[in-house]
């Protein structure tokens, strides 16, 4: 496929409510829109890097100097065979997995939409739907969490992640516990603690929990082996899994029990399809992250769930969860089951709505 043009498009979307995690509060989303052009067809990518980094070293500020400078000048006016041969022509750029990732996403879009066939169909998936629950974030006190919770049981949510930090860790939780003895629960750090600091989550340990996310930094796989040996729930990483080779290195290490995976930490959805496919062979069961996507980046999340081994709910919530007007015309909805319906039309299988793109786009550029 040559690839003609390229936009990348910056926007900026209001969240329905703020959104907190232990390294702060947004409320609203940032995130790039790549759209590229090729033999007659339109692909669309989502790059997560946030505004701020708090998540990640990656910002939108730095996925679009990497995308402007390196990535693009490398790619356009190209004949590109596909993901695969964009990841080798990307390969000597160091690092920036989230802006890699943004325009692998709409290089599968291209592929899906010339074979015409779904997302799905090209991984493999066989789920026409997938398990979901809903990221709760902080709240200003333990009885607006429950609050907050409640609302989110009602919506028909059957499992649910809490963001905690040090000093709103085991209260908050602990008063969701005894409000829900039988919820699938579990808890997510974002990197918030050392091994000293994380003394002070062991009563987690007896609160039932399907797994404690993301305890400690991002690069401290071993100090998460130390941690592990000492609880019985399963540690799960997300921010330290940038490749294959930290998901194998830290399986062999023990440093986890289950995997988080994130195309865009990891680079795009190629390498999250081999993270799944390791986790499946050594016997590790994975899920899908997410990073508060558009519809774009939530249909290929979709798509991925779909696979065998995404054996725990995805943080895939409905469109509604999280904007009030989102860039594609298709609205993701909650299903009774609490699951959600993987889309089934060529390629990502949504279409952009360009009036609302049009609205959150704080700064545009054409590359040919
Ligand atoms: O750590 O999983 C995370 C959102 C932004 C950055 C990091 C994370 C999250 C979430 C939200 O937990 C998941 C979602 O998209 O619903
Ligand atoms: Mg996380």
């Amino acid at each position: 496929m040559k690839l003609e043009k390229i936009t990348l498009t910056h926007l900026r979307m209001p969240l329905v409510s703020h959104f907190e995690t232990s390294f702060g509060r947004i409320f609203d989303r940032d995130s790039i829109l790549i759209t590229i052009y090729a033999e007659g067809l339109t692909g669309y990518g989502e790059c997560v890097a946030d505004r701020d980094p708090g998540y990640a070293y990656e910002t939108s500020g730095t996925a679009w100097h990497i995308l402007q400078d390196f990535i693009l000048p490398a790619i356009l006016g190209q004949d590109i065979d596909g993901p695969a041969d964009f990841r080798q022509r990307v390969k000597n750029i160091k690092g920036h997995e989230m802006a890699k990732a943004g325009v692998e996403m709409a290089l599968w879009d291209l592929v899906g939409k010339r074979e015409n066939k779904s997302l799905q169909t090209l991984f493999g998936g066989g789920k026409p739907k997938v398990d979901v629950g809903v990221s709760v974030g902080l709240q200003d006190s333990p009885d607006d969490l429950l609050r907050v919770v409640e609302g989110y049981l009602e919506d028909g949510y059957r499992r649910v992640k809490l963001k905690i930090k040090p000093g709103r860790d085991v209260g908050d939780v602990s008063a969701v516990r005894a409000a829900y003895p039988d919820l699938k629960l579990q808890v997510d750090a974002n990197s918030a603690y050392d091994l000293e600091t994380a003394q002070a989550i062991r009563p987690l340990d007896n609160l039932d929990l399907l797994l404690i996310e993301q305890p400690l930094s991002e690069d401290d796989l071993w100090d998460h082996h130390v941690l592990q040996r000492d609880f019985k729930t399963p540690l799960c990483l997300d921010e330290s899994i940038i490749s294959v080779r930290h998901a194998r290195q830290a399986l062999e290490m023990e440093a986890c029990r289950i995997v988080n995976i994130k195309a865009g930490r990891v680079g795009g959805l190629t390498e999250a399809v081999a993270i799944h496919d390791l986790c499946y062979t050594v016997g590790v069961p994975v899920w899908c992250g997410g990073m508060l996507e558009t519809g774009v980046g939530r249909a290929a999340n979709l798509a991925l769930a779909s696979l065998p081994n995404f054996l725990f709910p995805g943080d895939i919530s409905a469109s509604e969860r999280y904007y009030a007007q989102d860039i594609t015309h298709e609205r993701f909805t909650l299903n009774a089951d609490s699951t959600i319906d993987v889309p089934t039309a060529p390629g990502l299988g949504v279409a952009i709505n360009t009036d609302a793109v049009k609205k959150f786009t704080i700064r545009e550029e054409k590359f040919k």
